[in-house]
């Protein structure tokens, strides 16, 4: 059976800090109707796509911001995005803020099937930034502030015939996220990104910004011969540019649909699943060829430690 899944890309531009939920809901049934005359299966929205990126604001009393999280599911604001892909048979994936009803806060993803059916969640792991106010910084990026890490792991569900896994943003600049899922079949990641085009910590060239962002996508898709799909929000937020560069990366590292804009913009590509198993045979057959005897160091270490006799020789 061949296992080619059409999927879209749908970047969004800026989400204003006072823009409604309503409307970004419209703007991505807009961008799904288009998907659906393109002949989509699955369409990947950002992360954080109901609001602003509200992580840039700082506020002392976390309750205040529980404005920007949902507390449920689908819910008001998101059924109608729910049932129009319902409606067309195209799944998606949608990065939002949870409020748990235990009070827990986390930068969440969900994938959802073509009838409309939550298949899978996931939770942000590697949340950058900061949890106190900077000053020094010409705007902040509290997620550490705002979110938990998440606890649910990096999973694969059964999806358009194949094997699909989750991130959100700046997991994809960590290996471990494309590995643990490599690990468990992952044939395709799909993954929304907010990334500011200035770095607020050092310095930086600022074309580094869009390079990093393809080269690590580009490169843990080879790694594990999988398909990685990575949607922006993008434009100029509250005085805040985010970079776009969304795009569809086939198993060979190779992009093979790129947006061209900062606005709403829907990328397509056709991804035949199938073009994993070479590679899986081959030079990426992780059973054959990988030794995890010598690994240990990456799940017993978070942060660099030099070895005692070379310490000692400083
Ligand atoms: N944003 C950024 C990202 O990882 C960042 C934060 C940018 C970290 C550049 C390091 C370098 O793309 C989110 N939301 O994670």
């Amino acid at each position: 059976m061949v296992r080619k899944v059409t999927i879209g890309g749908a970047q969004m531009g800026p989400i204003a800090p006072d823009e409604s939920r309503d409307s970004c809901v419209a703007r991505m049934i807009e961008m799904l109707r288009e998907a659906a005359s393109r002949g989509c299966d699955l369409v990947v929205f950002p992360e954080l796509a109901l609001t602003t990126f509200f992580p840039r604001y700082y506020e002392e009393d976390i309750s205040r911001m529980d404005h920007w999280f949902e507390t449920a599911m689908p819910n008001t604001a998101t059924r109608p995005l729910f049932e129009a892909a319902a409606a067309a048979g195209i799944g998606f994936y949608l990065g939002y803020a949870e409020l748990t009803p235990e009070g827990r806060r986390f930068n969440t993803s969900i994938l959802v099937d073509g009838s409309g059916q939550i298949t899978g969640k996931y939770r942000k792991i590697h949340l950058p930034g900061h949890s106190e106010f900077e000053p020094w910084r010409a705007f902040q990026h509290l997620e550490k502030r705002y979110f938990e890490p998440g606890d649910l792991g990096f999973g694969v569900w059964s999806q358009h015939a194949g094997l699909v896994g989750m991130a959100i943003c700046n997991d994809r600049r960590w290996p471990e996220t494309y590995r643990v899922m490599g690990l468990q079949g992952a044939e395709l990641i799909v993954l929304g990104y907010n990334t500011p085009d200035t770095n607020t910590s050092e310095p930086e060239p600022n074309h580094l910004r869009m390079f990093h962002n393809h080269l690590v996508m580009q490169a843990n898709a080879y790694m594990n011969a999988c398909w990685v799909v990575g949607v922006a929000k993008a434009g100029v937020e509250d005085g805040c540019m985010l970079i776009g560069g969304s795009c569809i990366i086939q198993p060979s590292g190779e992009i093979l649909a790129r947006a061209a804009t900062l606005e709403d913009e829907l990328i397509v590509a056709v991804a035949d699943l199938d073009a994993c198993a070479a590679p899986r045979r081959g030079t990426f057959n992780l059973g054959r060829h990988r030794r995890v005897e010598h690994y240990g160091r990456i799940v017993r270490q978070a942060g660099i430690e030099i070895p005692a006799d070379l310490s000692a020789a400083e």
